[in-house]
């Protein structure tokens, strides 16, 4: 293949020299940045066709804003490889999610220009407020941009925003990039409303004459008045968002570079809250991604001139065992509810959703409302399945605490992406849920140590009358295949796996494999705990009288984790015996390879060795 060249591009280290171009430049700076994503992440994999749908709107702004200085706020973060690429880090982007390579989202500790550190969706309203209002009260002059997509728009938190701003009395600008899809196909009433927008016959017209329209443009106010009123009455009679105090501008396509610059120049110069609405196509540029935006959301390395990305032969993930078990359980169970808050790819809900469409439910990003809406489900006999991963229950951590654990409702909690994500990092990791679920009353908490375990927890939760949870790891487990057959598990009992003497070694989930190796070598004894709460305490007291030291190991935070419960338990029953707790440490622990990272931790089976060596 001939090696593509990038002659703007290798001129543009910082959007400086952008801005120094003439304006008739940037759309073959967009056409080379469109080409180095493709050529570069279809090479080292990541978030895809989100960024190829903003490469015409970063141009725009970093051309518009006096950046870092003026402030972008990106929405999740995943479309912001443009951004990055402009901002001066074009020659790592090949290292992105990789260990020490480029974050997966925008970072404030690795440019200036990433202004706020993302990841969790819908922020970017909250956050740009925050940075105006700090502009105003420190009297600096300072322009501030929120770019936030239709699918984040879906949360609360973003209307939390929109609901204040208006009352701040400042000047930012929201920028509602639309392209009709969230990972898939965007849901709800809000996605209906912006649909109506675009298929009305005035954005057609606007669109073909809006080069002309918006060019001759005079004046700011003149501009203002006229494509308001043009707008208003015409396209979005009582929009939505004007009723929030937003001064709504659009659609606008968000691929034409001539309609973009001159809209955002002028609502940059506009006072208090601006809202433009533009029209994007996730994909961008690239065929196979715009006809399958879905399997090009994020995506493993490929072949950029195939037209589809190669068939999978991954092996069998925890996901997937979820996945086939809510179909075998649904098959039998006409109760069940499943919720998904948005990800139904990532939990593997996809066959579910097409066979029992009736006991689906995308609730689009809306955690909290995945919550409470399973709390009404469970007090009207309904049995929800609540599928989220642990770092998004975060965000529904009240409505666990308030509309599920405080009435004891019958809701399983299946928790995938429990401890160490890769590539995702940080903001991804599910580091800390064994912590913040197991101070809550009532909820049982199991973390299985196998997929066959998994399956059959799952079966076990479901069963449970009252809140449960399930939390299982992100990726393959150790291959067993698991049993057709379910049956429940005792409440409350783990199982010695390996009998040894004077070291226990309790694994909370699926350090379990990792555990038995280190085992061998030492003759330790290896217990699978399968339930954080309640604790299996006739065992550990069993355990405790019988050896010399007790390592308790989990992919959870150290602090208040699986290994605390078993502290407060040995203390307060009065049990002296040396123990050890590993698991994640207090600090966020970054993207990149999870064998990586998990060895610069020690939470591994060289770890383990060390920790029992050091017992010794
Ligand atoms: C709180 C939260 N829930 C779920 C996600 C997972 N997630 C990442 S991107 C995305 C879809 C976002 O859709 P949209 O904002 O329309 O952006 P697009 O990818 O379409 O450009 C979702 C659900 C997240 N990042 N944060």
């Amino acid at each position: 293949m001939e090696q593509a060249t990038y002659p703007l591009l290798d001129t543009l280290d910082t959007p400086d020299k952008l801005r120094r171009l003439d304006s008739d430049k940037l759309s073959e700076v967009a056409d080379e940045l469109r080409q180095y994503l493709i050529n570069t992440i279809s090479q080292c994999g990541g978030h895809f066709a989100a960024g190829l749908g903003t490469v015409e709107l970063t141009i725009a702004l970093h051309y518009l804003l006096n950046t870092p200085e003026d402030r972008i706020v990106w929405d999740v973060g995943h479309q912001a490889y443009p951004h990055k690429v402009l901002t001066g880090r074009r020659h790592e982007l090949s290292s992105i999610r990789q260990t020490d390579g480029l974050s997966p989202f925008p970072d404030p500790k690795e440019s200036p220009y990433d202004t706020f550190a993302v990841g969790h969706s819908s922020t970017s309203i909250g956050a740009a407020l925050g940075m105006a209002v700090a502009a105003k009260q420190r009297g600096i002059d300072r322009k501030v941009v929120a770019v936030i997509g239709d699918g984040a728009m879906s949360a609360g938190m973003a209307f939390e925003a929109m609901n204040h701003a208006s009352s701040c009395d400042v000047d930012m600008l929201v920028i509602l990039n639309d392209n009709e899809m969230s990972i898939s196909e965007n849901v709800g009433a809000l996605n209906n409303y912006f649909a109506r927008i675009f298929s009305g016959k005035t954005y057609a017209s606007i669109k073909g004459g809006g080069k002309k329209v918006l060019n001759k443009m005079p004046g700011v106010s003149e501009f203002a008045h006229r494509v308001e009123e043009h707008l208003k009455g015409m396209v979005v009679p009582g929009t939505l968002f004007e009723e929030l105090g937003f001064n709504y501008i659009g659609p606008v396509d968000g691929h034409d570079l001539d309609a973009l610059i001159p809209t955002i120049d002028n609502m940059l110069q506009l006072k208090g809250c601006q809202f433009l609405h533009i029209g994007t196509r996730k994909g961008k540029g690239y065929a196979p991604a715009e006809e399958d935006p879905i399997g090009y959301h994020g995506v493993a390395t490929f072949d950029p001139t195939a037209s589809s990305l190669p068939k999978k032969v991954a092996a069998v993930t925890y996901s997937n065992i979820f996945g086939q078990w809510l179909c075998d359980m649904a098959a039998e169970e006409p109760r069940l509810a499943a919720i998904t808050p948005a990800m139904r790819e990532g939990s593997d809900m996809v066959a579910f959703s097409r066979q029992f469409p009736e006991q689906y439910f995308d609730v689009a990003i809306a955690e909290q409302h995945a919550v409470t809406l399973a709390g009404g489900m469970a007090i009207d006999g309904l049995k929800p399945v609540v599928a989220i991963y642990s770092t998004f229950l975060q965000r529904g951590y009240d409505q666990l605490v308030h509309d599920i654990c405080l009435q004891n409702l019958d809701v399983l909690f299946a928790i995938d992406r429990a401890g160490i994500v890769g590539g995702d990092g940080a903001t991804h990791n599910g580091a800390f849920d064994l912590s913040y679920l197991r101070c809550i009353p009532n909820i049982i908490i199991m973390a299985p140590s196998d997929e066959n375990e998994c399956r059959q927890m799952l079966y076990t939760g479901y069963h449970y009358v009252g809140p449960a949870a399930v939390r299982y790891p992100r990726g393959a487990g150790t291959g067993v295949t698991p049993d057709k057959t379910m049956t429940q598990l005792e409440i409350g009992k783990g199982r010695i796996v390996r009998q040894g003497e004077k070291i226990a070694l309790l694994s909370f989930g699926h350090l379990l494999p990792d555990a038995l190796v280190a085992a061998e070598d030492y003759n330790a004894t290896v217990v699978d705990m399968r339930f954080v709460k309640p604790l299996d305490k006739e065992l550990i007291d069993q355990i405790a009288s019988s050896h010399d030291a007790i390592i308790t190991l989990e992919e959870n935070s150290i602090h208040g984790g699986a290994g605390s419960a078993v502290n407060e338990y040995l203390l307060n029953s009065g049990q002296l015996i040396t123990v050890r707790n590993m698991g994640l440490p207090d600090r966020y622990i970054e993207h990149g390879n999870s064998l990586d990272l998990k060895a610069r931790i020690d939470l591994n089976e060289q770890g383990i060795r060390a920790t029992i060596e050091s017992l010794a």
